[in-house]
């Protein structure tokens, strides 16, 4: 009996697949798996010995980093060395740190403080690869880069590479509260056990830094921009200060979001009025105190006259008042601060997606030179689609940031497969016209004004789940924030590439469909939750599920009726001349291309359009029959990836398999009930029968608007 139930143990194992070992996310694209033998073949001269030159903490970042990712990737311990002695050493350091660098003459003038070049060479007659750059945080850079070759299957030997950053922020903002909630997180609680801090250094915050170094990320914004005054009193400040040393060898900045009214709160001052000598001495004294513990403290980050939150309007003054009295503070440190444009006022009747621009374009020119806007991607608020924001382009003399979603609150959450790299690359290619054709928003958020400013923000997606964003497709959306803002012109395809084979193979048939299922992903949610530019769409509060019925809060741009404007005749915002206008904010170019019916593209038809249910789309069909063909490709889309994803059982891990299997599962349901009860309630305004082919939605309209899920996550 025992003998034959380890035969059958036995037996069950050998059918196992090679790559089925137990993985849970942890190790991110920083796996460093055995290569196969070709590649071990290949990469045999390779990578011998490791050469530090200098023994900064940054370099001994650098130094663990390449032993561990070559020993894991080679199968062989890979020797350190303070000299080159052997062919296939990789040596790396600065000229300021190595003679031997320094004898290359290599050309790093260029590469700034940040950039790096790897290249072939000899060294004391040895073949050897240097990694060298003008700090040590290019050096760190650069041996993730090295790395990444090997990890993504390059061949390492002939090497001239040479990179720099294109931005010069490039920050994770994270939306965490001091009780450890992440507003719209789903992937568990804050990283930041604020608890155990300062005393109690969670091995976690390394492996973070390591990520966030490894695609380049420079900086993190620790709480949410819905500030809690206390995250700036001493006892605080003191835990961030912690946080800041462990992330400083890895070139990370922390920076603040700061609540407005904190000299109220916390310094006992009857007002906040940035023009008020007591409040800007609180501002100073506290940056100074700030400093004291962190002194390459990044800056603040500001949400201010924003869904109630305090600013500089409660004292009748504006956003540049405050923001200017902020950088006074932190000028002599040489802190920024990140102001955001997201704002909308309830008392304001404008079209929603009018208001940022109508406050912040009269205040260009007046914000002080260490002071970025940072405007979110579209002007209604991270959608599954939007039109970029027409302040790019309309502030010629203010470095704007632009500011994306990586969590996914809009677009499914953490068990939606949505690749947002895509998303990203389509508002970065958007050309504003602004300064004649070509210019894009990349090439505008890459331009400082003159101040040397330039940077990116993303919304983390980063807890601590075991696999740190709560899905394992969602860690492609951090990696691809990364790239993306080292480089925004890079390709969203390519990044997706590199995720996969880093992430889950190097299989060429694993490569290829994962990549494909990536850059179909966001397509297919925008098509069941918000095709042809509708917006908003979503449940009251949480964001989980339809809603375009709701009619009843608060607030009129709260309500998805706000933005669909279904009725009897027709669907879709009128923003053109004859609406509200909001068109006229993009240059004229581009109002003319989206304000005219002719040449609007159809994913924005009715974002700037409301048209009737029987209009003829450029297809020839009915916008009715156009819409009821978006609803359901989004649904096929998402049985596709379910179809692609159990072809590649063989070839997965167990663990991530079934889990994804899951969550594909769940996107299938979502998807499906997105596009019955969006149809249900369009349809109780058309009342127009489904085209041949589509099926009526099973259940009344009723029965969709009586569904609630109040305790779904991250609100
Ligand atoms: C909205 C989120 C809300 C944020 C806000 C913001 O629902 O939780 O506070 O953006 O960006 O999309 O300030």
């Amino acid at each position: 009996m025992r003998l034959l139930r380890l035969f059958i143990i036995i037996a069950v194992l050998a059918l196992v697949p090679h790559t089925a070992q137990a993985e849970d996310g942890y190790d991110l694209w920083l796996r460093y798996q055995p290569v196969g033998q070709q590649w071990r073949d290949r990469y045999a001269s390779a990578a011998t010995q490791i050469v530090a030159a200098g023994d900064s903490p940054t370099i001994r970042a650098a130094a663990s980093e390449l032993s561990r990712g070559l020993g894991g990737m080679l199968g062989r311990g890979v020797a350190t060395a303070s000299a080159v002695t052997r062919d296939g050493a990789v040596l790396f350091g600065t000229p300021a740190t190595s003679a031997a660098i320094a004898a290359l003459d290599l050309p790093l003038a260029p590469l700034g403080d940040e950039g790096y070049l790897i290249r072939s060479v000899d060294v004391d007659g040895h073949r050897a690869t240097v990694i060298a750059a003008n700090s040590d945080i290019g050096v760190l850079y650069g041996a993730f880069r090295f790395l990444k070759l090997m990890q993504t299957r390059q061949p390492i030997d002939g090497l001239d590479i040479s990179d720099a950053p294109k931005l010069k922020l490039r920050v994770l903002d994270h939306w965490d509260n001091l009780d450890r909630h992440v507003e719209r997180g789903y992937a568990g609680l804050s990283l930041w056990d604020w608890f155990t801090l300062p005393q109690w250094h969670n091995p976690r915050y390394t492996d973070y830094a390591r990520a966030n170094a490894s695609i380049g990320i420079n900086g993190a914004v620790l709480n949410n921009v819905n500030a809690q005054a206390e995250i700036l009193t001493p006892r605080y400040l003191d835990k961030v200060a912690a946080l800041a040393d462990i992330f400083r060898p890895y070139g990370i900045k922390v920076y603040l979001s700061v609540k407005f009214s904190a000299p109220i709160a916390l310094g006992g001052l009857k007002t906040a009025d940035p023009l008020d000598p007591k409040v800007r001495a609180w501002w100073q004294a506290k940056a100074d105190q700030i400093y004291a513990r962190v002194p390459d403290f990044g800056g603040f980050l500001v949400k201010a006259n924003s869904e109630g939150q305090p600013g500089p309007q409660d004292y009748h003054r504006t956003h540049a008042d405050g923001a200017n009295m902020l950088a006074a503070a932190l000028k002599p440190h040489g802190g920024v601060v990140m102001w955001r444009a997201f704002v909308y006022s309830q008392h304001d009747s404008e079209d929603r997606a009018k208001q940022a621009y109508n406050e912040f374009k009269p205040l260009d020119g007046k914000f002080a030179d260490n002071v970025l806007v940072q405007v979110k991607n579209g002007p209604i608020d991270f959608q599954p689609r939007e039109p970029f924001h027409p302040l790019f382009g309309a502030m010629p003399k203010t470095p704007l940031m632009l500011e994306l979603q990586v969590t996914k609150e809009y677009l499914g959450f953490n068990t939606h497969l949505a690749y947002l790299g895509t998303m990203w690359a389509e508002t970065l290619d958007a050309d504003t016209h602004a300064h004649g054709p070509g210019t894009t928003v990349a090439r505008l958020i890459e331009n400082g004004k003159g101040t040397g400013l330039t940077g990116i923000a993303g919304v983390a997606n980063i807890g601590n789940d075991r696999n740190w964003t709560g899905s394992e497709f969602d860690q492609a959306n951090w990696y691809a924030f990364g790239r993306l803002a080292w480089n925004p012109q890079a390709s969203a395809e390519h990044i997706a590439r590199d995720w996969t084979r880093m992430t889950w193979s190097e299989r060429p048939q694993v490569v290829d469909t994962i990549t494909a299922m990536m850059m179909r992903s966001r397509e297919a949610v925008v098509d069941y939750m918000t095709p042809l530019g509708l917006a908003h769409q979503m449940a009251t509060g949480h964001h989980h599920g339809p809603g375009p019925w709701v009619s009843n809060l608060g607030r009129p741009e709260w309500n998805p009726v706000y933005y669909n404007r279904a009725d009897g005749n027709g669907i879709g915002f009128d923003r053109t001349a004859s609406g509200s206008d909001a068109i006229a904010q993009y240059a004229p170019p581009v109002a003319a291309e989206f304000g005219s019916l002719k040449t609007v593209p159809d994913k924005y038809l009715l974002w700037f359009h409301h048209v009737p249910w029987t209009y003829r789309m450029k297809s020839g069909e009915t916008l009715w029959d156009a819409l009821i063909e978006h609803y359901d490709r989004g649904v096929q889309a998402v049985a596709g990836l379910q179809r692609d994803w159990a072809s590649l059982a063989p070839f997965i891990d167990k663990r991530r398999f079934d889990e994804e299997t899951a969550f594909l599962e769940i996107q299938h349901q979502d998807a499906l009930w997105w596009r019955n009860a969006s149809i249900a309630y369009f349809q109780s305004k058309s009342q127009l029968p489904l085209p041949a082919g589509h099926a009526e939605p099973p259940h009344d309209l009723d029965y969709y608007e009586a569904i609630k899920t109040p305790y779904a996550p991250g609100q």
